[in-house]
């Protein structure tokens, strides 16, 4: 474990690295002992200094859920970031990515929480009752790391790469999907770059809701109502700039445009 004085620097050069739009070398170069559990300690210390800017939470993302995006990026174990209120866009809108480094775009499935789920262990049907809706989403990620490479310590302290979100289509209710099963087709200037099925996460996007009310758990929290969660990346990301256009077809849930700006 790295002190307190430690996160705290770290969480120094990371906010800098996110406000800035400006890359640094991976954190485990400077601090090889950066542990798991340091990278969420940074992560906590940055929601800190977030949320004393008046900057409101907005729910959680789960990444490297699929075996695409695991493969892409070299690490096969899923981690948790948070979502801030003010880096969602509308959809049909502009995603603004001036201040981003090399943004990422991402096929996703939001649940949106009507009732608290309190861990350790919960089934599908807890997860369904407590979900007040799915719906589609497009995650812009952003490492801030140079070349976009990480281990996991330090993607977990740079926030799981989260840089902006768009949530969109047809919220629908759970149980009226075939929801490890839907199919997902994302696209860039109109040309499809991957196809992929929502059991591509953990085999079920309700199996991510599992996981994140465990992790919870052993951190002393419950995933609380009226949270959004992102289920993770059901494809590897694609890199994304200026004047392209996004589309991600849902199957039952509808489709999710927006202009890269
Ligand atoms: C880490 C975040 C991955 C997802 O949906 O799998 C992620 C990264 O690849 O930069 O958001
Ligand atoms: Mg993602």
């Amino acid at each position: 474990m790295l002190d307190a004085a430690q996160i705290d620097r770290i969480a120094d050069v990371v906010d800098e690295a996110q406000s800035k739009g400006r890359a640094i070398p991976m954190l485990t170069n400077d601090y090889p002992g950066l542990s798991l559990d340091d990278g969420y300690a940074v992560m906590d210390e940055l929601l800190n200094r977030w949320t004393a800017r008046g900057r409101e939470f907005f729910g959680f993302k789960a990444g490297l859920t699929s075996r695409a995006k695991m493969v892409q990026m070299g690490v096969d174990v899923p981690c948790f970031g948070l979502m801030m209120r003010d880096t969602c866009d509308s959809e049909g809108g502009t995603i603004p990515t001036e201040t981003l480094i090399h943004p990422r775009v991402e096929a996703e499935i939001a649940f949106v929480m009507k009732s608290d789920l309190v861990g350790p262990e919960v089934t599908h049907e807890e997860v369904y009752a407590a979900t007040d809706y799915v719906q589609p989403a497009i995650e812009i990620i952003d490492s801030r790391f140079e070349n976009f490479k990480f281990d996991l310590p330090s993607v977990v302290a740079d926030n799981c790469s989260s840089a902006r979100l768009v949530m969109g289509g047809r919220p629908r209710r759970p149980e009226d999907l075939d929801l490890g099963a839907l199919g997902v087709v994302l696209e860039v200037n109109g040309e499809p770059l991957a196809y992929a099925a929502s059991g591509a996460v953990l085999g079920h996007p309700a199996n991510v809701i599992q996981l994140l009310v465990r992790w919870l758990h052993r951190r002393g929290e419950v995933l609380k109502a009226g949270t959004v969660v992102l289920a993770g990346a059901m494809t590897e990301a694609f890199y994304i700039h200026p004047g392209d256009t996004i589309c991600a077809r849902f199957q039952d849930m509808g489709t999710i445009n927006a202009k890269v700006s």
